[in-house]
């Protein structure tokens, strides 16, 4: 099942969606479904599916959820560790020491202000020049740090500024349009194995791809658990709350993101996130 929300009187509302039918689930957003499953113990697609309205009708979904925080964890695949290793850094061998060690790269990206749904643009800095998408998989906690359900993410990084300077990387990171969630949230119970997923990036400039890259979710370094365990530690965030798990996929700098650029992100589980990019500022 696959569910999100939509904002039919500039109100986010949650549903149920059905390709591009939706079932909306009055008077209740995504957060206020995932406390009531919570609540009466019951899983978030059966208590989902016994609120939505039986009669379908025709929404664009906006963001599955309104996060009141996002989360990012970094270098959690070999290859986006090896990458920044070897094309930035401040001090010899910093992301493979993060990428080894207990402890892994945990970084604020933001709030829902920065965040856009399927269909709407991110963002890139005119005082980057080269911006990539960086396509995860992200989680959506329920309260204690349970994770509630999964999403697709475009952690859309300026990697030349974070290249420039380790301390630069909230500027890298956190701007108008930075974060791409959706286009749905899968709930828990009906993802077992977020482990086995085939991810696929893609980059169309003017009709024609310039960039097509995949990755298995089984190549990720570090259990989801183990990366929201850290995040809880003494920083109790709150229900809703989004983390993502970091990208396995490099994309090369002359692919660096232009304006017009349409990217995909897709895994067939959960769907595809697609947007254009756009200068913002
Ligand atoms: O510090 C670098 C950020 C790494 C990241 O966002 C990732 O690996 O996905
Ligand atoms: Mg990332």
């Amino acid at each position: 099942m696959r569910l999100g929300q939509i904002k039919p009187n500039n109100t986010a509302v949650a549903a149920v969606i059905e390709g591009r039918m939706v079932r909306p689930i009055p008077e209740h957003t995504m957060l206020d479904l995932i406390r009531r499953s919570e609540v009466q113990r019951t899983p978030l697609g059966t208590l989902a599916n016994g609120l939505a309205s039986r009669h379908a009708e025709e929404h664009l979904p906006v963001l599955p959820v309104t996060p009141p925080e996002v989360w990012g964890c970094g270098c959690t695949y070999e290859t986006s560790a090896a990458f920044r290793d070897a094309e930035h850094g401040t001090r010899e061998g910093m992301y493979a020491h993060v990428y080894r060690e207990a402890r892994p790269e945990i970084f604020f990206k933001g709030t829902a202000r920065v965040c856009v749904a399927s269909g709407q643009p991110i963002g890139i800095r005119p005082d980057s020049q080269f911006t990539a998408p960086e396509p995860e998989l992200a989680v959506v906690l329920g309260t204690r740090g349970r994770i509630a359900g999964y999403t697709l993410a475009n952690d859309v990084s300026a990697w030349d500024i974070e290249r420039e300077n380790a301390l630069y990387l909230p500027q890298s990171k956190i701007y108008d349009g930075c974060c791409a969630l959706g286009p749905v949230l899968v709930p828990a119970e009906e993802l077992p194995d977020p482990y086995s997923l085939e991810m696929t990036c893609t980059i169309e400039r003017d009709g024609r791809e310039v960039f097509s890259g995949s990755v298995s979710t089984a190549r990720l370094h570090r259990r989801i658990e183990t990366l929201v365990e850290f995040l809880r530690r003494a920083n109790h965030v709150p229900t809703g709350t989004v983390v993502l798990t970091g990208t396995g996929i490099i994309v090369p700098r002359e692919c660096a993101l232009a304006p017009g650029d349409r990217v995909r992100i897709s895994v067939p589980e959960i769907g595809e996130l697609v947007n254009e990019a756009a200068m913002v500022g």
